[in-house]
């Protein structure tokens, strides 16, 4: 697209330029009142002196169909939007009213649903992480536009915006690789004020970002003097029309000085030298107000609208400044969003049912929800129509269903996960698979920031509703990294949960609870049980389950009972354990008739504890076995809470049982079977544990 040289501010209508001159002004008696006010403004905040032309010509163009992900340096934006300035207050002071938070996140971290105004997702702190969920935003929007269920005459479109810096971070290129390669009606905003913190743009860069952006076919470009809010104007319009209409990506580059410090922590005298000199000649407010004199406003007309809103900053500081702080036993608030799935129901086993692989039941189950949800979709690597997974776990899925919902992503773990975030934000129901376990990894930062915050620091405003399927554990030589067991590192990321079946009829019930919870839900798939093959995994095969099956998260069960005169002679335990451990428990429990218990945790968060408690009260004994390596593993923790908690009804420790605490799951499978736990090594566990 053509740069825009020669703005015609006559075409422009006085109200919009006032507008916006009210609004600079505003946000710059902000900037000056939390200066001179920094014992109050305690928490740390970041201002948009020097940005603020192009946020309010930006935020002009945005519509109620519309969505946004901001950055932390987008005030003015907001006050373009229409937040007044006690509003965005309530959040600089991090008090109970903070529209967004409720005091939970930073100043300048709007989330928004209100009639009227784009809906804006939960704002990470993380530098260009924004860039997946505002395009997976678009990508939701391109989707239910498809189905039907977003009207195409809307012409929403999404505004994903960006600082200098933040564009040089790898998942900015991995949502503008999505974003040309599915076409999607998105507008990258970059304010480039050649700052990253005390970085000047050329220690961080070859290129700014509209070279950058020419690397990417199909995205369209357009450089902007974010300074002239005339010029912003004009720009920022026609880059909507052009993602409205064309229903294509554009990134747009705005010049823009950095005028006041990059936070309040972080201060300008420290590293601006004369910089701060220069950047001045830039300052938006001479440049609008020397446009609107030239379109006819009188300087004392434009000095009264400064003292009414000098007089308007004040009186919404001191009101911000006495308004009640969060009640503190508000903190446990929206750490989830309410499951309606509370109750087992539907018929597990219905009369005539064949039997079914756990891979086949997974499949199966997804069809169903496939078939029911038009607002459900499923992407990850190779699930699409050539091969239907690696596991063949979506088999012929894409060929039912088409490709706009079930289709192969590029190799980018970070987007398959973060983008999830946006098309909850958007109202689709993503399912999303990672190849394997070994590869979460590159997806994780958007699992932490974007994901599992969202619900809590939104007060439930933006909880993600999302399944995660992994295939993961060790069999027959897998390998490092085809093998790998991640439960623990995922357990300790508070705001998911995790499931991880043992059986075809728990993989199908469990998964339609996965989906329909509205929060995000790891779903762990033991590729060793995916179709029996493994000596001694038969039993994961059962009955399929009817299509109205469901099992609620949360919940253990029994799957094995000990003889009651054994527990009441005391020469029994439990065995407790998920996975691939259930097969290693059953095989070794052979040896001790009656003896072992054996319970199944199915889901590992949430988990009825108490369940756990009432099993050792039982036996006075209990082994907790995984295949992790145990050193700091979630069983570990788990053994430690129920030692605590069980301590005057145990006979012996609570013993735990896992993999051989090495860094990999090595090759070769003499090495592999000396690492992992199997029937022998459990038997002799029991063994010990009985005899104690
Ligand atoms: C992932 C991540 N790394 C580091 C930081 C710390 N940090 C906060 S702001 C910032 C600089 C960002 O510069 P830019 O994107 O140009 O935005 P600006 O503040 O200049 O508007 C850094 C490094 C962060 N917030 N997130
Ligand atoms: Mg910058």
């Amino acid at each position: 697209m053509a740069n825009i040289t020669q703005p015609k501010s006559l075409e422009l209508y006085l109200k919009i330029l006032l507008q916006a001159y009210s609004r600079m002004l505003t946000a710059r008696a902000m900037a000056n009142t939390y200066e001179q006010n920094r014992q109050i403004c305690r928490y740390v905040h970041s201002t948009s002196r020097g940005h603020e032309a192009i946020q309010l010509a930006t935020a002009f163009q945005l519509s109620g169909h519309d969505y946004a992900c901001l950055y932390y340096r987008d005030e003015a934006m907001l006050l373009g939007l229409g937040f007044t300035p006690y509003e965005l207050m309530l959040q600089l002071l991090a008090k109970a009213d903070d529209p967004f938070s409720g005091g939970r996140i930073y100043y300048g971290h709007p989330s928004v649903r209100r009639e009227g105004l784009p809906i804006i997702p939960h704002q990470s702190s993380a530098t260009g992480m924004q860039a997946i969920p505002a395009t997976g935003m678009s990508h939701a929007i391109r989707f239910l536009e498809a189905q039907g269920i977003i009207p195409l005459e809307r012409q929403s479109v999404v505004l994903c915006s960006l600082g200098d810096g933040a564009v040089t971070e790898g998942e900015v290129s991995e949502a503008l690789q999505m974003a040309v390669l599915k076409q999607l009606p998105i507008i990258y905003l970059v304010q480039d004020n050649d700052w990253g913190i005390s970085a000047k743009g050329s220690e961080m860069r070859a290129m700014d970002a509209y070279e950058f952006a020419q690397g990417f076919k199909g995205l369209e470009r357009m450089r902007i003097d974010g300074s002239d809010f005339v010029h912003s104007f004009t720009g920022m319009k026609r880059a909507f029309n052009y993602a409205r209409q064309e229903r294509k990506p554009i990134l747009v580059h705005a010049k823009c000085p950095l005028l006041g410090h990059h936070t309040s922590g972080v201060r300008k005298e420290w590293y601006r030298g004369e910089s701060i000199e220069l950047a001045l000649k830039n300052d938006p407010i001479p440049k609008l107000q020397a446009q609107l004199v030239e379109a006819g406003e009188t300087i004392a007309q434009l000095e009264e609208i400064e003292q009414e809103i000098l007089q308007l900053v004040a009186e919404a500081f001191s009101r911000a400044v006495i308004a009640p702080e969060p009640d503190p036993t508000t903190i446990y608030q929206h750490d989830f969003a309410p499951t309606p799935i509370v109750q087992e129901s539907g018929t597990r086993h219905p009369i005539g049912a064949a039997k079914v692989t756990m891979v086949d039941a997974a499949l199966h189950a997804i069809e169903e929800i496939l078939k029911d949800y038009p607002e459900a979709l499923f992407y990850g690597q190779d699930v699409g129509k050539q091969l239907g997974g690696v596991f063949r776990e979506a088999a012929l899925l894409a060929a039912k269903y088409g490709d706009e919902r079930v289709f192969n992503t590029p190799i980018q773990e970070a987007y398959i996960i973060g983008s999830t975030a946006g098309m909850a934000a958007v109202g689709a129901k993503p399912i999303v698979e990672i190849q394997f376990a070994d590869y979460m990894w590159p997806g994780l930062n958007q699992l932490v920031e974007e994901l599992s915050k969202s619900c809590y620091l939104t007060q439930g405003k933006f909880p993600v509703q999302c399944l995660i399927r992994v295939p993961i554990g060790a069999y027959g030589g897998g390998g490092p990294y085809h093998s790998g067991s991640i439960e623990s590192a995922l357990l300790t990321i508070r705001g998911i949960k995790v499931v991880y079946p043992s059986n075809a009829a728990d993989m199908k019930g469990l998964m339609k609870a996965a989906f329909l919870d509205p929060n995000p839900v790891v779903f762990l798939e033991h590729k060793g049980l995916y179709w029996s093959k493994l000596p001694g995994t038969e039993e994961a095969k059962s009955y399929e389950p009817a299509a109205d099956y469901i099992v609620p998260l949360g919940q253990p069960c029994q799957v094995v009972n000990a003889d009651l005169d054994k527990k009441m002679q005391g020469e029994s335990l439990v065995v407790i354990t998920y996975g691939m451990g259930i097969y290693w428990a059953r095989e070794a429990a052979k040896g001790f008739k009656g003896q072992i218990e054996i319970i199944d945790l199915r889901t590992l968060y949430p988990l009825n504890e108490a369940f756990l408690e009432e099993a050792i009260q039982r036996h006075g004994k209990a082994l907790l076995l995984t295949e992790e390596p145990l050193l700091n593993s979630f069983i570990e923790s788990l053994a430690g809470r129920l030692s605590q908690k069980c301590f005057r009804y145990l006979d012996a420790p609570i013993l735990t049982l896992g993999s051989e605490n090495v860094p990999a799951v090595p090759l070769n499978i003499c090495l592999e079977s000396k690492m992992l736990p199997n029937a022998d090594k459990v038997a002799k566990a029991i063994n010990h544990l009985l005899h104690y």
